[in-house]
């Protein structure tokens, strides 16, 4: 390093405190702070302005209906489609203008027109209803991101079918599972897809999951792989190519759907072995995408912006596809991972494609720190007017190499806190309003109320750690878990609330500290979920899928620091034998997991032991397991029923 870049990250390492450039504010959307108190003045009309933000088959009578809370609906009465709104206002404006540019794991690239993509989601709309599926019937789809994943969410949208997007890692006993859960006849999915370079074979996943699905179920298979794969087609099975093709040019009107209609379904990990189907719905969930994409993100129609999670998370489903193209904008969807065939890919395409916003997660800027700042450094990036981060803390060192390795330190970084039950982002600096502090999300939203309090439910002090609660509800909220409304109101309601005197605090499970200027810093999950690469995984999940390995007695997972990922899985296994080594078993366990749920939830590290430490009650100390994976001096370890297996489990941890 020459002298002066090491007075550089010297002076970046000191500050703590970083204004929006002032480029970015002169051209932002939002940029008067006084919508905060506008916010608050008008509130909940003021919510009107996201709703606004679309089209609209007729308007709502009320913004908010909270007469049964925590049951709330948002825009009652107000009717609109959701596809029609991501595409068919467009038409007449931007129809030769792009939106989607998608970019393939081999290079290959597609550009969709708003008009091509307009046609070919008519077209697949069409064929969806002539395999029977109607308004309300809820249609899976199991596939990575290739651009007939957009199509088809949008073809469900237009005929107002909800759709549940079941990630392409998750593995087929999670697909059946959902499928099952949500009642799912019908499935949308693909032969393969390419991992570095690589073909992978989806199909037989999908089959196998298809297997343990206990009703028939009509399947569409699209063929990204060509040549490469014979995928085993079943009889009855419809090819996506063939299908689109037999409904060339066909238009199908958008149904109008009601405001609080269900636009689609996503699972997602809680305590405990059973995945929570979250609802989302079109009327609150699209005005919220939108409104926060804009504000927020700062999409303008002409941007080309980038989000690079994946649409079978609800990231990508909020900020890839529904947010974005609302807006009209041109969103990047990238099939690959950001180290194939080099480490500079993703540099590559924001130079190729001007990219104007990147929005990525905290685990893959550590890993680009950890490759060197070489790749972003040989590539032209000042086409980057904003940058984003989502899906867990970030760390205030990661966050100035991307503010100044990415960013050349003329991007504002916003640090969004959100969750799948709120659709989209909750706490957040506004890019040209607030400062940024790194490590620290920031304030609530203008209309969103938070706070951190402690296990009664009072506000700590500045500074102090507590739990996470949000006040009042909010157009992007889900409404229900799917069919389990008791499970919705224990799960996010029951903690904090006062229905006595119908008062309701959202509790999302995180834990937070607030600082005197109302910034808040989430530290992370307070339930049995593991955060692994930004991806959410239940202890629950992984530890049944661990006993269901033979010669597992019992098992017990948590969380381990790890510098890339965040979190690792951690497996403490008891076995039916006792023995303590058993390289076999070890790879069965690593087996049965990705079997079970897939390869993100792949353990770290597996460690047998005699014995878990235990209270005298029988409750298995986690967190006395977790501070043994980090390493961590161990608290009081008075209270457990056999205090002796504790030195015992550390030193193989630390030998591992
Ligand atoms: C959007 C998404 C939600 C959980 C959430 C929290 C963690 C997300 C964060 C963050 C700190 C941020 N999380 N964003 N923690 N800072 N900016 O990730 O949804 O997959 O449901 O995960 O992720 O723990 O509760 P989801």
């Amino acid at each position: 390093m020459s002298d002066e870049e090491v007075q550089l990250e010297a002076r970046l390492e000191a500050q703590d405190v970083f204004e929006p450039p002032e480029s970015f504010v002169e051209q932002a959307n939002v940029a008067d702070p006084a919508i905060y108190d506008e916010f608050e003045d008008e509130w909940p009309g003021a919510w009107e302005r996201a709703a606004e933000l679309l089209d609209w088959d007729s308007e709502w009578d009320q913004v908010l209906d909270d007469s049964d809370a925590p049951f709330y609906e948002w825009f009652t009465d107000g009717e609109l489609n959701a596809s029609h709104n991501c595409l068919d206002r467009h038409l007449d404006e931007r129809g030769e203008e792009a939106a989607i540019e998608w970019i393939g794991e081999l290079g290959e690239k597609r550009t969709y027109s708003y008009a091509q993509l307009h046609r070919e989601v008519n077209e697949f709309a069409a064929a969806l209803r002539e395999l029977g599926v109607e308004e309300d019937d809820v249609v899976t789809m199991y596939m990575p991101m290739i651009p007939e994943l957009p199509v088809a969410m949008l073809a469900c949208a237009r005929i107002g079918a909800p759709h549940s997007v079941v990630f392409a890692g998750f593995s087929a006993d999670a697909l059946a599972t959902r499928m099952e859960s949500a009642d799912s006849e019908f499935l949308v999915t693909c032969d393969g897809y390419y991992r570095r370079g690589d073909p992978l074979p989806h199909k037989e996943k999908a089959n196998e999951g298809l297997e343990d699905v206990g009703h028939e179920v009509e399947t569409v298979v699209v063929d990204r792989l060509d040549d490469d794969y014979d995928h085993p087609m079943k009889e009855g099975e419809h090819d996506y190519d063939e299908l689109v093709a037999a409904h060339e040019g066909a238009e199908v009107d958008p149904v109008t759907r009601d405001a609080e209609d269900m636009l689609f379904l996503m699972y997602t990990s809680g305590t405990t072995g059973q995945p929570k189907g979250v609802k989302h719905t079109t009327g609150g969930y699209l005005s919220y995408a939108a409104w926060t994409s804009h504000a927020v993100l700062d999409v303008k129609p002409d941007d080309t912006y980038w989000c690079s999670a994946d649409i079978g998370w609800i990231t990508g489903h909020s900020y890839i596809v529904y947010g974005p193209l609302a807006l009209g904008t041109t969103t990047v969807m990238y099939e690959g991972t950001p180290d194939y065939p080099e480490k500079d890919r993703l540099w590559e395409i924001v130079e190729e494609y001007d990219v104007t916003q990147l929005y990525t997660a905290p685990t893959a800027i550590r890993a680009f720190m950890k490759w060197g700042k070489e790749y972003p450094d040989s590539h032209d990036l000042s086409s980057l007017r904003l940058l984003g981060t989502v899906g867990e803390p970030i760390n205030p060192r990661a966050w100035k190499w991307y503010y100044k390795h990415i960013g050349d330190e003329d991007c504002p970084v916003v640090d969004t806190w959100w969750q799948t039950e709120t659709g989209g982002m909750m706490l957040t600096t506004l890019p040209a309003i607030g400062e940024m502090k790194p490590g620290s999300a920031g304030p609530p939203l203008p209309g969103v109320s938070a706070d951190v309090v402690d296990v009664g439910g009072d506000p700590v002090g500045a500074g102090e750690a507590g739990y996470l609660v949000v006040n009042r509800p909010w157009p992007g909220m889900l409404r229900t878990l799917y069919n389990n409304d008791e499970r919705f109101i224990d799960e996010y309601w029951r903690e904090y609330s006062n229905p006595d005197r119908d008062e309701w605090v959202y509790f999302p499970e995180d834990g937070a500290k607030l600082d005197e200027d109302g910034y808040i810093t989430v530290l992370g999950r307070v339930d049995d979920v593991l955060n692994v690469s930004g991806h959410r995984l239940g202890t629950m999940e992984i530890e049944s899928a661990i006993v269901g390995v033979e010669g597992v007695a019992e098992a017990a997972v948590v969380g381990g620091k790890h510098d890339i990922k965040g979190e690792a899985v951690y497996a403490y296994v008891i076995t039916e034998d006792g023995t303590e080594e058993n390289e076999a078993l070890r790879e069965r366990i690593i087996e049965g997991v990705e079997d079970a749920i897939g390869p993100i939830a792949r353990p770290e590290s597996v460690i047998f032991t005699p014995e878990l430490p235990k209270t005298r009650s029988g409750k298995i100390m986690r967190r006395l397991l977790e501070d043994i994976a980090n390493g961590e001096e161990l608290g009081d370890t008075s209270t457990l029923r056999n205090p002796d297996v504790v030195s015992d489990i550390q030193s193989k941890v630390g030998g591992d």
